[in-house]
């Protein structure tokens, strides 16, 4: 009996992927045949950066793995990847710091994603384009009309509500952040926050929040992927996108609106600091004897345990580093309003505190050790 359950269910399983393989081929085949030919041939861009393509087939394995999908879709990231800048994208920026923009074009030496993120097809982007004033709002406008309905709208930034809008304007005409984001939203196959202020208010929303800023979802009413992280990783957006490439919808994603393949785990789950913390060894204060060993940092006020992001497993600029590595307590930058419920940034903090509050059992554990 207990055979043929099983029996069952890898035949689900089998007829499952193959169903997505085929969802896979039939949305690839219509992006190919309505999107324009990619700009930039990615195969000579790849030799010309010296990445092989031994390099480009393990990059696909790392992926395919990455975005929690069996190695049977590998060459359909391969797929994708080559069809990565037919995509065409607006990009737009509210209240923020430009971080998230940076974190995209900061890097010191090229691996696949910086390559993909080099050859993506930037309709318009105020701090890159070289348009400004009346020509952008017409490349704004041509791209929207051109490419209705097939875009991908990526938002950095939180909305100012307050004065109607009015502490955000944009543009020769002085239009609001919340009228422009209504407007191109509106067109748009998808919208990704890229960033926690634009995913969760972050800090353009934090006490006393004067603007009365909010994030897009609050601010204009719709749903958006939530690529929490301040700034986020790169790498996320670049999966993000190669799923809505290959499938033609946006990836699955948590209560918080955030891609489960990049934020399902918390930072604690994969921490290499980890082992400390299940042997009780804390750094007590700064420069002591356990910080110099690498010990744990939950009692200077690591947040990991609370922190849902793939900070531990995929690092950044290009794989070197990431903050427990580099020496102080993760600050919880991918969760809501972290700004606010996390402050007193170098102690532990209570659960109950905490907007999200998904991640009571690491908390527990941590009690039962103490
Ligand atoms: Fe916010 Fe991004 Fe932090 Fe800054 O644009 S997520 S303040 S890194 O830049 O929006
Ligand atoms: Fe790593 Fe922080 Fe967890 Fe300690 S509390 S294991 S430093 S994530
Ligand atoms: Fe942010 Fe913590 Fe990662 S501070 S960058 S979520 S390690």
């Amino acid at each position: 009996m207990g055979k043929e359950k099983g029996c069952g269910y890898n035949a689900d399983v089998k007829k499952y992927y193959r169903d997505l393989m085929e969802k896979c081929k039939v949305h690839m085949d219509s992006i190919e045949k309505e999107l324009p030919e990619p700009w930039e041939d990615f195969n000579s861009l790849l030799r010309e950066r010296g990445l092989s393509r031994r390099d480009f087939i393990k990059w696909t394995s790392v992926t395919t793995a990455a975005l929690m999908l069996p190695p049977i879709f590998r060459p359909m990231v391969a797929r994708a990847a080559e069809n990565f800048s037919r995509i065409p994208v607006v990009w737009l920026q509210f209240a923020e710091c430009t971080g998230c923009s940076e974190a995209l074009l900061r890097t010191s030496y090229p691996n696949i994603d910086e390559i993909l993120l080099d050859t993506i097809s930037l309709e318009y982007h105020e701090t890159l384009m070289a348009a400004a004033g009346d020509q952008a709002e017409q490349n704004l406008e041509k791209c929207m009309k051109d490419f209705a309905g097939k875009f991908i709208c990526v938002i950095e930034g939180a909305i100012p509500l307050g004065l109607d809008g009015k502490y955000l304007t944009l543009g020769p005409k002085g239009k609001t952040g919340v009228e422009i984001a209504k407007e191109v939203t509106s067109k748009a196959a998808a919208v990704i926050c890229m960033g926690s202020c634009a995913a969760f208010g972050n800090v353009p929303a934090a006490k006393p929040n004067p603007t009365n800023a909010h994030s897009v979802g609050e601010a204009i009413g719709i749903t958006t992927v939530n690529l929490a992280g301040c700034p986020p990783n790169p790498a996320n957006f670049v999966g993000t996108l190669l799923h809505y490439i290959m499938f033609g919808g946006l990836p699955p994603v948590d209560s918080l609106g955030r891609p489960i393949w990049a934020y399902g785990k918390a930072i604690h789950d994969f921490c290499e600091r980890r082992a400390h913390f299940d042997a009780g060894e804390f750094v007590k204060e700064w420069g002591d004897d356990g910080a110099k060993k690498g010990w744990c940092l939950y009692e200077v006020g690591c947040k990991g345990p609370q922190t849902s992001a793939n900070c531990s497993r995929i690092r950044f600029n290009d794989g070197v580093s990431w903050p427990v590595m580099a020496g102080h307590g993760c600050i919880g930058c991918t969760e809501p309003k972290f700004w606010d419920a996390f402050a007193f940034l170098e102690k532990p903090i209570d659960d109950k505190a905490i907007a999200g509050g998904e991640r009571t059992m690491d908390k527990v554990g941590a009690v039962l050790l103490g």
